[in-house]
């Protein structure tokens, strides 16, 4: 081996694990995974924070510990304190600020941008998997005793790539969040990095599909390509996060799901038999939006294609593309689509919860036996 991986770790300070989080992995009981770019970069402040606190809620109330990942004082969290959520959450609402003030001065002539204007850094930043070391290792560098040095990014909201790195760390098999990411609709064909991080992380994620934002199908395709099994939760077809069904362009049809399970039991037995070949993918589980908030698909589509003209016309690239149409579509569905957004998540991670439960009750050998990065 090249390295001695945890050490090397301890010794940059690299990671914390939440004490919750640590016993509960000790003892083996159930852990569910959360994470927060979400909450950074995808709700609107006031909803971001009760969300995020409600999701919790509902894991603890049923025994399960929440580990929810995030980047905190230039750590990689996994299993954030309550305040330390807070403080995330607080966050964005600067961010939203800091944003808005620079599409602002895109959109002046140059002239009227006030000389050499300064970008800076965002108050939070959203990070992916690749993102993780270079952030990390910035921020402490910045910083090698603690002392407050407020120019460097130290905060961060993990997407589920970014998440999925730290359920690897510490061997967590369960993951809820909203939708995933994927393969975008246009030019340049910006391709989310959940999907490699999904390829290779032995994962159970819960999302209600891949955004409306993307090309449904290209995604489609492309965690075929991962080898990335997708099994629909109670659905025969394809979610596509705030609608309950899309309606394929090329065939006029729904997506179907190549596998379909009616039991939080049954997808523990089709994710471990997958584990038990030899293959260390995620498995997606998609769940549909509830019945009485999902957005029809022809409306969803519409509002889409306005924001994502929106996008094009500011010129909107690279992570900020997600956040941005998310943002665009609420101001469309006038509120809609947080509202579903909201229900979605509460939804997948009540469905996360029963089977972090039946993975544990039936195989709680898996917890070691497979748990990586020992
Ligand atoms: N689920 C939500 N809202 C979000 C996301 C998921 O309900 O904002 C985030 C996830 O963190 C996901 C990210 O990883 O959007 C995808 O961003 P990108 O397309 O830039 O990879
Ligand atoms: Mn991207």
């Amino acid at each position: 081996m090249l390295f001695d991986f945890p050490r090397l770790r301890a010794a940059l300070n690299l990671v914390r694990l939440g004490s919750h989080v640590a016993r509960a992995l000790q003892e083996g009981s159930p852990v569910v995974a959360l994470e927060t770019a979400v909450v950074t970069h995808g709700l609107p402040m006031g909803t971001n924070w009760m969300v995020a606190q409600d999701m919790e809620v509902i894991l603890r109330g049923r025994a399960v510990t929440p580990a929810t990942v995030g980047v905190y004082e230039g750590r990689l969290v996994i299993g954030l304190t309550d305040q330390e959520l807070r403080e995330l959450a607080n966050k964005a609402q600067e961010r939203m600020r800091w944003e808005r003030e620079r599409r602002r001065q895109m959109l002046l002539p140059r002239e009227g941008r006030g000389g050499e204007q300064k970008d800076g850094d965002p108050p939070v930043a959203k990070v992916t998997a690749r993102d993780l070391g270079p952030f990390l290792a910035r921020a402490q560098q910045a910083q090698p005793e603690g002392e407050a040095d407020s120019e460097v990014p130290r905060f961060a909201g993990t997407t589920v790539g970014a998440t999925l790195v730290a359920c690897r760390l510490v061997g967590i098999r369960v993951f809820a969040t909203g939708g995933i990411g994927g393969v975008h609709r246009e030019p340049p064909f910006d391709v989310s990095g959940d999907l490699p991080q999904m390829s290779i992380s032995p994962v159970i994620v819960v999302a209600a599909g891949m955004k409306s934002i993307l090309h449904v199908e290209a995604t489609y395709e492309y965690l075929e390509t991962l080898g990335i099994p997708v099994i629909g939760y109670r659905t025969d077809t394809f979610p596509v996060f705030y609608a309950r069904e899309y309606r394929s362009p090329y065939t006029g049809r729904p997506l179907p799901v190549p596998f379909r399970a009616d039991t939080a039991q049954e997808v523990v037995k089709m994710a471990v038999s997958h584990w038990a070949l030899g293959l260390s993918s995620a498995v997606l589980v998609v769940v549909p939006p509830p019945e009485d908030v999902a957005i029809p698909w022809e409306a969803l589509d519409a509002w889409t294609k306005q924001a994502l003209e929106e996008a094009r016309r500011l010129r909107i690239s690279g992570p900020a593309v997600t956040p941005f149409l998310l943002e665009q579509l609420e101001r469309l569905s006038g509120g809609r689509t947080v509202d579903v957004n909201v229900a979605l998540l509460r939804n997948n991670v009540q469905v996360a919860r029963d089977i972090a439960r039946a993975l544990h009750f039936s195989y709680p050998e898996i917890l070691r036996k497979l748990s990586p990065g020992k």
